[in-house]
């Protein structure tokens, strides 16, 4: 049922007092309803951690697109702290089993948790090819305005210290303000904004200054393979450099003709259309051209090192 279990962990989650996540690929159980999901989380528990659960305890359910469902429940351990817990189900067969453990909870393992490793989840090729179509993807429903998300809060923003830094393997690092972003020159999309969760907005109009112009500028090395993004309010992704350059992919400035708002990422979000929401990273302040993949805060829960839309590439599936 579960083979092997990854460690992982991100600085946003730190700020919500997780200190670890233990993540592990489950195969061959069905999950119908909230019950069974139930059983393979006191199962799990039973086979990756040194400990023999209390009461594990149901706290909500999410749907995720048409195919997947999303069961979270709490596991008290000592001191009346509780292991998060959360099952991704896919149709009828769970997926994946993750236990956020929190600060100040050391939880002994069973066994020697592994790093993930990408590649696999890259190598499903496909003949579609990322498309701009009008057409709605597979798994989503249109609402009429985008939700706002903000997983770690809304954060303060001072202008006047503002810079957007854009470092790592590059030949030149450069910080940039608002005024530089506008010089280096804009430009418009519109596009359809697709969230993992399921809801898709129709033609958005975001102006700024597209990735592949920001890359001229910085002229990232040879070997550089992934693109590692942070905001202001600690939350990351992380997009392969293939699909950060893509055409479309836009470090915005404004949302339909008007600056970005407050809760939509002012000064400057990342738009990455045909890639899930999560990796159009609001509030960034820098972004990081690297050779080594690192989850960021969704990645680190199960979603997916890509994101392809088109390929509803919603959770990791190794
Ligand atoms: N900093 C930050 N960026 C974020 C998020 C967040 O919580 N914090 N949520 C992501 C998710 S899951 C989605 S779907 C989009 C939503 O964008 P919106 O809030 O502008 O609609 O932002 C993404 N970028
Ligand atoms: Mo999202």
């Amino acid at each position: 049922m579960i083979k092997v279990c990854y460690e992982t962990s991100s600085y946003g989650l730190k700020l919500k007092g997780v200190s670890r996540v233990i993540d592990c690929p489950v195969d061959g159980f069905e999950v119908h309803l909230v019950p069974d999901a139930k059983k393979l989380v006191e199962k799990a528990i039973r086979a990756v951690f040194e400990l023999s659960p209390r009461e594990v305890t149901f706290d909500s359910s999410e749907s995720i697109g048409y195919t997947h469902t999303l069961h979270r429940f709490k596991v008290p351990v000592l001191w009346g702290k509780y292991v998060g817990a959360r099952v991704v189900v896919a149709g009828r067969k769970a997926i994946r089993v993750l236990f956020t453990v929190p600060e100040g909870v050391d939880l002994e393992l069973k066994y020697r948790a592994k790093q993930y490793s990408p590649e696999a989840d890259l190598a499903k090729v496909s003949d579609v090819e990322s498309s701009n179509s009008t057409r709605l993807p597979r798994g989503q429903v249109y609402v009429e305005v985008p939700i706002v998300y903000a997983i770690l809060g809304v954060p303060e923003i001072n202008l006047s210290k503002w810079l957007l830094r854009v470092d790592g393997f590059v030949e030149r690092q450069v910080d940039l303000g608002l005024t530089d972003l506008y010089e280096i020159g804009v430009e418009s999309i519109k596009a359809d904004f697709h969230c993992v969760t399921g809801w898709s907005a129709r033609d958005l109009e975001f102006t700024g200054v597209s990735t592949r112009r920001v890359v001229e500028l910085v002229k990232p090395l040879n070997h550089v393979k992934w693109v590692y993004v942070e905001s202001m309010d600690g939350y990351s992704t992380i997009i392969p450099y293939e699909e950060f350059t893509k055409k479309g992919a836009i470090i915005a400035l404004e949302m339909n003709n008007r600056p970005l708002d407050t809760l939509h990422g002012y000064p400057t979000r990342l738009v990455v259309p045909h890639l899930y929401g999560w990796k159009s990273a609001k509030w960034v302040k820098k972004i990081t051209f690297t050779d080594v993949y690192v989850d960021g805060y969704w990645e680190s829960l199960g979603y997916h090192p890509r994101g392809r839309v088109d390929l509803e590439e919603r959770f990791k599936t190794n």
